[in-house]
């Protein structure tokens, strides 16, 4: 099964759950343009689309986005844009005195004999009040689970594997995967 991202973090976080199931994944490292869209899922559904015209065989790809409630969800489906330009030190300035409640959001879509389904994960949280910690990638380090005291950042990946939104809407996949005979 081929995994298409150009962020090697997600590579590896992805990697190591299908190497808990025992599955190889394959690293189809390329840089797609993703459209500007107003959801995850409308992001990651053309995303795949897209790709579908150009990749032989089974593939899937992910797109995730951090959603802050205080901020009516941005950056939301704009977290790339964000990543790149105003990033955590940004987010934080637009937090001061308000509501820090975030969750991520994954939306993984499958593309199998041709067809698309997508499979989603959840993760919520706080939205530190200072970056900590140094493993992880993006807003890791401004990112508290709910019941945990330290940030994304503060973990190693099987830490983050173990209920990350990633991690989750990989376990779903890999459920429809198995129960269709479809790794390969
Ligand atoms: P693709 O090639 O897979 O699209 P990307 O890095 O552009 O890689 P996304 O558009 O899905 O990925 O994510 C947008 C940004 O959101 C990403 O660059 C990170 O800065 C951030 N991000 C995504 N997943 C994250 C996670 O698990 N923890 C922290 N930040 C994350």
């Amino acid at each position: 099964m081929k995994f298409v991202t150009s962020n090697k973090h997600k590579f590896d976080e992805i990697s190591q759950v299908f190497n808990n199931a025992g599955i190889q994944i394959e690293w189809l490292k390329l840089k797609y343009d993703e459209l500007q869209e107003d959801f995850t899922e409308s992001i990651s559904y053309k995303s795949a689309m897209a790709l579908k015209e150009i990749i032989d065989g089974d593939f899937f790809l992910e797109d995730t986005g951090l959603y802050i409630r205080s901020l009516s969800g941005f950056p939301g489906p704009y977290s790339s844009f964000v990543s790149k330009t105003i990033f955590n030190d940004g987010l934080l300035k637009l937090l001061v005195g308000k509501d820090r409640g975030a969750y991520f959001k994954t939306v993984v879509s499958l593309c199998i004999d041709r067809r698309i389904l997508q499979f989603g994960g959840i993760l919520n949280g706080t939205i530190a009040e200072t970056p900590s910690g140094e493993n992880g990638f993006g807003f890791d380090p401004i990112f508290i689970p709910d019941g945990l005291n330290k940030t994304l950042a503060d973990m190693e990946i099987s830490e983050k594997n173990e209920f990350s939104h990633r991690s989750r809407a990989i376990k779903h996949a890999l459920l429809f995967l198995k129960n269709n005979n479809s790794l390969s």
